[in-house]
């Protein structure tokens, strides 16, 4: 299960079936119209009877007869293309072609040939235009693809204002739309991708190699970057594919084991820094975390060295102690961004969770972990849009290089079906 595959699974089918039924209404449509063609060819005479003792084709009623002729046929088109098409989609009828009225009606009905071919190609018009006309959706079938997406979107957890601003979004772009009837379905994927952009692009987040990047310019060195978030989220391992990732970009880090709390987690830091082969400051359990990120930072200074990375205890938003402790590390570093690490499995949950924290202490950045895991994927969608922080990183898996940059196109691509 790759990240977003459940979301992409239900996107997917819900415009699969939506673009297919409306495939074989047309489908049913184009029939209908091929029957009306026939009928018409077999109702048109190919000239009118004359009348005992009437003059062919001479006699005005003639004419009237003609355009009579002309009239039912146009009638029983018509009614045959839209009695399947009221209830699935109105399709634009192509413009109405003026039928040349003749000005001396004797002289067009001299030629009743040419009226009747006319007819026929008025009937084939209205075929080409039902198959390759403009189709605008109807109003039951939009809201009825839109019912469908709310469910999906709940339930893949999308928070539920983010799912109504998507589905106004994608409303109006259908409304306005007119689908080519053989595009049906790439124009869904279209629609359905423009709306969720706008939804998912509205937060903008710094990007951090670049304010890194721009940090070691100014020489305002090192540059602080605190880890916080509840539990096993996976603060740690997201600290060493950061470190992964500034060290290939050649920056110089160090990182400090701030978590003094959990049994083991000082060594688990310092198995990845041994592995990254980058520097790590520690201390023993029950130190104060503010004191061994101090460390870290003057080990920093001292060495010339860039970024320095701090860990922190798991820790869950109504733990007082814990919290209180954080703010002393807020307070004693002064970091210059503060990274919240929430796992995407936790659903909807991390919005609060993420709230909760923002009440004791500045979040900048959240990085989304455990993607891979999560078989529904909605929160990338919701998380910055319900917060205010934007998303900067989504972990991937367990390996250092499992840390994929948040790009709102990128993820699209991963969401949404090709066409
Ligand atoms: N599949 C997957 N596993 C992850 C990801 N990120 C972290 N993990 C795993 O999640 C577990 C917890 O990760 P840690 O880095 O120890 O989490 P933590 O937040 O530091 O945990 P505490 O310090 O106990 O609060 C480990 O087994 C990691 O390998 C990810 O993106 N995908
Ligand atoms: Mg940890």
């Amino acid at each position: 299960m790759s990240m977003f595959d459940g979301l992409k699974k239900k996107l997917s089918s819900v415009i699969k079936a939506f673009s297919s039924k409306e495939e074989k209404e047309l489908e049913r449509e184009e029939k209908a119209e091929e029957k009306a063609e026939k009928a018409q060819a077999q109702t048109l005479p190919a000239a009118p009877e004359p009348r005992v003792g009437e003059r062919k084709y001479e006699a005005p009623e003639h004419h009237e007869s003609t355009a009579h002729v002309e009239l039912t046929t146009q009638q029983h088109t018509s009614k045959e293309m839209k009695a399947p098409a009221e209830h699935i989609a109105h399709v634009e009828e192509p413009q109405h072609r003026e039928e040349p009225r003749p000005q001396h009606g004797r002289h067009a009905i001299e030629h009743p040939k040419a009226r009747e071919s006319d007819i026929h190609l008025s009937a084939v018009t209205k075929i080409k235009g039902a198959i390759l006309g403009k189709v605008k959706l109807s109003d039951s079938d939009i809201e009825g693809f839109l019912d469908t997406l709310r469910v999906s979107m709940l339930e893949s957890d999308v928070a539920y204002n983010d799912t109504e601003e998507f589905l106004q979004r994608l409303e109006k772009s259908l409304r306005e739309s007119k689908v080519s009837a053989k595009d049906i379905r790439s124009e869904l994927v279209r629609s359905v991708r423009e709306s969720l952009l706008g939804v998912i692009s509205k937060t903008q987040g710094i990007n951090l190699e670049s304010f890194v990047a721009g940090r070691i310019r100014e020489a305002n060195l090192p540059v602080k970057i605190l880890f916080i978030g509840p539990n096993g989220t996976g603060k740690t391992t997201t600290i060493a594919k950061v470190a992964h990732m500034l060290k290939q970009k050649g920056a110089s880090i160090v990182i400090s084991a701030s978590d003094t709390f959990r049994a083991a987690a000082i060594e688990q830091t310092e198995y990845h820094a041994n592995a990254l082969h980058v520097p790590i400051i520690k201390s023993g359990y029950g130190a104060d975390p503010a004191s061994v990120a101090f460390d870290a930072v003057a080990y920093a200074k001292a060495h010339g060295m860039q970024i320095v990375l701090i860990d922190s205890a798991g820790r869950q938003e109504t733990n007082r102690n814990l919290i209180g402790e954080l703010q002393k590390m807020d307070r004693v570093i002064k970091p210059d961004i503060n990274i919240y690490v929430g796992e995407s499995t936790a659903g909807n949950a991390i919005i609060t969770q993420v709230k909760e924290f923002m009440k004791s202490i500045r979040i900048d950045g959240i990085i989304l972990t455990k993607l891979d895991c999560d078989a529904k994927g909605g929160g990338a969608i919701s998380i910055a849009n319900e917060t205010g922080v934007p998303i900067l990183f989504l972990g991937t898996g367990e390996a250092y290089t499992d840390l994929m940059p948040y790009d709102p196109q990128v993820i699209l691509d991963a969401m949404l079906p090709s066409s």
